[in-house]
């Protein structure tokens, strides 16, 4: 079976886990993938439409003569799943499956989509390998677990299955798709963990976590030291990298873990990293061990100032001051880090907003990432939100339907939230952090429109992952157009050794 995935703006694991199933299976797998042109930080739209790739996107999928197209779609993706869908539809006549966070969040909503045959609910490895093999064998299984079925103008809800407990048992991500889109050159994504011990209220976990609950299952899984250990000595001896990116939601979160990982990494990978980490994991004798395995910066989640807002808004339970020593102890050890902060949270004053800058101001951080706050479906907080009428139905419709989702900059309202403020902290709190004092007069004097938003990006994070994202972007951007404006071939050729990397 041939099996198209389309996909937006970045590479994507979740994409690469599928492919590799399904190839280690026989089956064939390519990947149209559309650079976006900075469309989720910034959105640039002049760009965006020199460079429209649709109809040559459109062109190439009917070349290929896919048995099936697949998307992974998050919340934000939504609207350019719908366009494609409803494009590819019109020329071909495919069967269309979409899977990903926001078909799990809000199934009902996105099986209505009239382009969309099928949807998938949670994890997908085991659920689109059972349905590509029935699809082959000519006779498709519509009680396959996870997978939502449109047939004879009804909708077969099927079951979820548990969650995958054993990640190790999975082949390695199939990078072939997204290296030659340009989307990834000296940083590798990988991911160790699957799922999060905590439960904010503006995260999917929590939703997730009841949704894929089965007794005697672990939500929160993690591969063994050995096989993420494989994948980097695997990918290094395949693609030039010099920087490894753990995208777990929270990597320091198992002591032992970290301690047998850190060991083996700095003899076996010895190459410099970044991560994400929790406040209350980053404990001094950890996070000397990860400085000494070459952890070179790291992601914080402050998310609020207040402590009465992270406490009964964001269910974050820590004071500020458990911030402050996760601070002191990342700069003692030398490892820099940024913060992930919000504004525009609901219920938050001004004032309130302002105490996130006073606090990034106290721990001093290498870079402060900013985003106004966007109520993704099903998480507590939006439905926080609509029990308490702080968002109109038109404005949720508008969730449902993905419009701003990149949350850098939500186009959604919600009532009683000074937006002119948070608009203002947006841009601010990079800007005042990362500058001495002297010039705060001026900087705060500045008029806060796009123009001092992009000002701003070199103070989000380091110069290293500025630098590294920069070019990140622009060989995606530069490769991908490239392929599409001067290819006459498609498939696009892969190598064999690149296309090995999937059967591991
Ligand atoms: C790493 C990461 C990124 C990286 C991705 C890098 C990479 N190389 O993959 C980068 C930095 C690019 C990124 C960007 C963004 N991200 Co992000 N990201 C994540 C993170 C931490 C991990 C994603 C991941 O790889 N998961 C592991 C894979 C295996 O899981 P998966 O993708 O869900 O796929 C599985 C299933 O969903 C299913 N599935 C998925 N697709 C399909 C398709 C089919 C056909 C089928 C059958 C099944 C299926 O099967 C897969 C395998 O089991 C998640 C949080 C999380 N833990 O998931 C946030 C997360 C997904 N990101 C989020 C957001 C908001 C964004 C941005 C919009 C942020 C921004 N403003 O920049 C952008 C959007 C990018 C885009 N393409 O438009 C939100 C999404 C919320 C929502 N409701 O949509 C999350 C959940 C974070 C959060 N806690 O809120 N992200
Ligand atoms: S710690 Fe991060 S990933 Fe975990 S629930 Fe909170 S926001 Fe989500």
């Amino acid at each position: 079976m041939k099996v198209l995935f389309f996909h937006r703006n970045a590479e994507w694991i979740g994409i690469e886990y599928l492919s590799s199933i399904l190839k280690k299976a026989g089956h064939e797998t390519e990947l149209i993938f559309d650079p976006g042109a900075g469309d989720v930080e910034y959105k640039f739209r002049f760009i965006e439409k020199i460079f429209d790739v649709t109809e040559k996107m459109i062109k190439m999928a009917k070349a290929y003569k896919p048995d099936l197209i697949a998307f992974s779609c998050l919340t934000n993706l939504y609207p350019w799943v719908n366009k494609m869908s409803r494009l590819i539809k019109e020329v071909m006549d495919v069967p269309i499956i979409v899977g990903g966070l926001h078909p799990t969040l809000l199934p009902e909503y996105v099986i209505k989509n009239p382009y969309i045959d099928m949807i998938c609910i949670g994890e997908g490895e085991e659920a689109l390998l059972e349905l590509v093999e029935s699809m082959q064998s000519g006779c498709i299984n519509y009680s396959t677990k996870n997978i939502w079925f449109k047939r004879n103008g009804e909708v077969i809800r099927n079951p979820v299955r548990p969650l995958i407990q054993n990640l190790d048992s999975l082949p390695f991500p199939d990078k072939s798709l997204f290296r030659k889109y340009g989307c990834f050159s000296e940083r590798i994504y990988v991911m160790t963990t699957r799922g999060c011990p905590y439960q904010c209220s503006y995260c999917y976990n929590s939703y997730y976590k009841k949704l894929l609950n089965f007794p005697g299952f672990s939500y929160l899984r993690r591969r063994s030291v050995r096989n993420v250990i494989d994948e980097l000595k695997f990918f290094k001896s395949q693609y030039p990298i010099r920087e490894v990116f753990f995208c777990d939601d929270i990597f320091t979160i198992d002591d032992k873990w970290i301690k047998n990982f850190c060991i083996i990494y700095k003899k076996e990978i010895n190459l410099p990293f970044k991560a994400f980490v929790h406040p209350k994991t980053v404990k001094r004798e950890i996070m000397k061990l990860l400085k000494d395995a070459g952890c070179i910066y790291v992601d914080i989640g402050i998310e609020s100032g207040s402590e009465e807002v992270r406490r009964k808004i964001l269910k974050r339970h820590m004071s500020n001051q458990d911030i402050i020593n996760a601070a002191k102890i990342l700069k003692e050890v030398g490892i820099k880090f940024c913060t992930l902060n919000m504004v525009g949270l609901p219920t938050e004053t001004a004032q309130q907003m302002r105490e996130t800058y006073e606090l990034n101001k106290i721990i001093k951080p290498d870079g402060a990432i900013v985003s106004i706050f966007y109520p993704y479906p099903k998480t507590e907080l939006a439905d926080f939100c609509l029990e308490n009428k702080l968002i109109a139905p038109e404005e949720y419709e508008k969730i449902c339907n993905g419009e701003g989702g990149g949350y850098k900059d939500s186009c959604i309202i919600i009532k009683n939230t000074d937006l002119k403020e948070a608009k203002r902290q947006l841009i601010l709190i990079p800007f005042l952090t990362r500058t001495p004092a002297f010039l705060h007069p001026i900087i705060k004097a500045l008029p806060i429109n796009n123009f001092t938003r992009i000002l701003s990006i070199p103070f989000l994070s380091i110069p290293r992952n500025n630098y590294i994202r920069t070019k990140e972007s622009l060989t995606m951007f530069m490769k991908s157009n490239f392929l599409y404006f001067f290819s006459k071939k498609f498939p696009f050729n892969i190598s064999d050794k690149e296309q090995s990397c999937a059967t591991k």
